[in-house]
């Protein structure tokens, strides 16, 4: 009876292990090549994508012309600028992807939000 808990602990273990090593991080280049740019469909990029908590976004854009703000839901939908909870404009910023949930960007410079420069990702286990 003991040894095989301690047998099944060990499986349970080499699995765990197993899952960890599949679920190594991932880098997402926001846009792939196109970039943070308000003329790139980010429904269709993040389409069959997964993002899993331990990941990374990397924003690349022309900081003259761009910048990214995290928001909540309700900033997302109505291209609210003024509410972000943070604000990135190196044109080559790295955002980990540290819990589970929602996670919101818009650009915050002029209509480009309105445009369709907005990204929304899950972050899963
Ligand atoms: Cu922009």
């Amino acid at each position: 009876m003991c040894l095989q808990s301690y047998q099944y602990c060990t499986v349970i273990l080499f699995f765990l292990c197993l899952n960890s090593l599949l679920n190594a991080r991932e880098t997402h280049i926001v846009g792939d090549t196109y970039g943070w740019t308000d003329s790139t469909n980010f429904s269709s990029w993040t389409a069959g994508k997964e993002f899993h908590v331990g990941d990374l976004l990397v924003f690349n854009y022309d900081n003259m012309v761009h910048n990214v703000l995290q928001v909540n839901s309700t900033a997302y939908e109505g291209c609210i600028k003024d509410t972000y909870a943070e604000k990135f404009d190196g044109g080559n910023d790295t955002l980990l992807l540290s819990e589970v949930g929602k996670y919101w960007f818009i650009c915050g410079v002029s209509d480009h939000c309105e445009n369709g420069q907005k990204l929304g990702i899950v972050a899963i286990p």
